[in-house]
């Protein structure tokens, strides 16, 4: 397999999303992204906006816009943001886009061609006070299964289970608070995912090497038997059920937006293949479609609240057509990252926005903080104590201060070049095994798409680079054995330059600036052999360099006390709804 196809979840439109959202799908999808660019592979990574349903709609209310407006405003500030966190995507989508308008009424005819769409009347909740429908997500009330009270029409927050409103005990309206709602009835489209229970279940059992966080949740889906969904809503905002005479009677209704979003995957690369420059073809089928795409692995980061819909939802859509699309092969999920033990929440704007983190710091700390604390075994807590100590050890200390304290000597003492003279000896023969070591294991955790367990990899890698100065301690020998000091900080040099390189999938600005500053900002990065004596000597004696300025600055106490006063250092009273 030579292509990698990447997905991360789609960030709904409604805000700035958090950094619970970032490091739960769109960074940890560009980590592996540029890494996996940097091993030379073909590499499509798409990202888009989820622009319908009713979040949609409040939050445009709200800020007194259309909601087309409001959609075309919002997309291009996370697009924006995006670029500031350094995030890669091939293709910065919107799932509003005519593409996705297209190929979500294919699959609702493919599905109803097939025997898998039931229409039914059901009886719908409708708030008086409010004077309109209720969108599932807009209904709260009490979890029929562990009894969470706080529970969303359309999935329990707490247990991950998919719910109907109408399940909820004790329901009211997210939008007013008030409990005078009524069921009217309502026609609707049904997807009949009992019916492929069984494909489903067999895709599901052949896919050996998915993590247990997103296997377990995709059985308990399936264990419980799957109910028949409703794809379609009483909304004006989304994409039109009647389409070319088809559907008559759903005039006023739309896609419910857990159908569309997933195809957006899809539609987005379309839109990637319509964008391309004069000059260029982009072929989006051959990475989604047929025997052309049977190159590709496809890769798809998530929080697990988005593991059910990815498991089961898009895969009966997708079996569902009886056409040969390409599933996914490996679904990366996170637990969630947490503020101070308690939720992240876009509506109560409870944590650290994409925004302020960028006020405040630039990206490559939050993405190495984020990144080398991932929630994956469990759910984690940010503190800013604790992204205070990561920062200063990992990145000022160890790999900052490396940096500095070596070019620094070197332009002192060597004219601002790599020193010529020296033989490498026993030090740098037992840096080189535990560097080819540890490279080894942080590539397979990198392939194995484990993060925590690959950072903890590369800061080992650093540190190795500080233990083989500390005892060359070029500076100490400088006056008796100049060649040997020579060795020392040519060694140094190449570590820098071996840093850059690793260090580039996740923190890829400090990567750029390193190879500035060592004349190596060539395009495209490699990703260094196993030789790791022949990677410590590319950069040959008499190569110029410069210092960089600082490269982290130290977080101190100070700083921790304004943000702590800032954001709040402990969760508030949970309000509703958590979003
Ligand atoms: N927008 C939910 C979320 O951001 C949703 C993901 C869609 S993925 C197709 O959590
Ligand atoms: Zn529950």
């Amino acid at each position: 397999m030579t292509r990698v196809l990447i997905t991360s979840a789609l960030p709904y439109i409604n805000g700035i999303k958090h950094l619970g959202n970032l490091v739960g799908s769109m960074l940890p999808a560009d980590v592996y992204a540029r890494y996996q660019r940097q091993r030379g592979r073909e590499v499509l990574c798409l990202c888009a906006t989820d622009e319908h349903g009713t979040p949609a709609e409040l939050a445009a209310l709200e800020a007194g816009q259309s909601v087309e407006d409001y959609c075309a405003e919002q997309h291009e500030i996370q697009k924006e943001i995006g670029a500031k966190f350094g995030l890669s995507w091939d293709h910065w989508g919107r799932s509003s886009n005519p593409p996705n308008h297209e190929l979500t009424q294919h699959f609702a005819d493919k599905l109803a061609e097939n025997g898998f769409i039931e229409e039914k009347t059901i009886a719908q909740v409708y708030s008086i006070d409010d004077g309109r429908f209720l969108p599932d997500r807009y209904i709260i009330g009490t979890c029929p299964h562990c009894g969470y009270d706080r529970a969303r029409g359309d999935q329990c927050e707490n247990c991950t289970r998919v719910l109907d409103p109408t399940d909820l005990v004790e329901p009211r309206s997210a939008v007013s608070g008030s409990s005078n709602l009524e069921v009217r009835e309502s026609k609707h489209l049904y997807l009949k995912q009992s019916a492929l229970v069984d494909e489903l279940r067999a895709w599901i059992d052949s896919k050996k090497d998915w993590p247990p966080l997103v296997s377990s949740i995709a059985y308990k889906w399936l264990d419980e038997g799957l109910q028949d969904r409703g794809i379609t809503r009483d909304l004006k905002w989304g994409i039109p059920v009647s389409h070319d005479g088809k559907w008559p009677g759903f005039e006023d209704k739309v896609f419910y937006v857990w159908f569309d979003a997933p195809i957006e995957y899809i539609a987005c690369g379309k839109e990637w293949s319509d964008a391309a420059p004069a000059g260029e073809t982009r072929d989006w089928k051959s990475w989604w479609y047929g025997e052309a795409a049977d190159d590709v692995r496809y890769v798809q980061f998530m929080g697990k609240d988005n593991v059910p819909f990815h498991t089961v939802g898009f895969p009966a859509t997708l079996i569902g057509s009886r056409e040969p699309w390409k599933r996914v092969d490996v679904i990366k999920g996170f637990n969630y990252l947490n503020y101070y033990g308690g939720k992240y929440s876009t509506s109560q704007k409870r944590g650290v926005f994409m925004d302020q983190a960028l006020d405040i710091l630039p990206a490559d700390y939050w993405r190495y903080y984020l990144m080398a604390n991932a929630p994956e075994g469990s759910d984690v807590s940010f503190t800013w104590d604790h992204f205070a100590t990561v920062v200063n050890k990992d990145l000022a200390d160890v790999l900052g201060n490396f940096v500095n304290r070596i070019l620094k000597f070197a332009r002192s003492r060597f004219d601002g070049k790599v020193p010529e003279g020296g033989v490498p000896g026993d030090n740098e023969a037992e840096l080189e095994k535990e560097v080819a070591v540890r490279l080894k294991a942080y590539t397979e955790f990198l392939e194995e798409l484990q993060f925590r367990k690959a950072f903890g990899e590369l800061r080992a890698i650093w540190a190795a680079g500080n233990e083989y100065l500390t005892k060359a301690a070029p500076w100490a020998v400088f006056k008796e054995d100049k060649d040997k000091a020579a060795v020392g900080v040519r060694t140094g040099i190449n570590l820098i330059r071996l840093f850059a390189l690793l260090s580039a999938p996740v923190i890829p600005a400090t990567s750029d600036r390193l190879r500035k500053a060592l004349g190596i900002d060539t395009e495209p990065l490699a990703w260094p052999s196993d030789d790791i004596a022949a990677e410590l000597s590319v950069l040959k004696p008499g190569t110029p360099f410069e210092v960089p300025d600082v490269m982290f600055r130290k977080i101190e106490d100070d700083d921790v006390a304004a943000w702590i006063e800032r954001f709040g250092g402990e969760p508030e009273q949970e309000r509703e709804p958590a979003t």
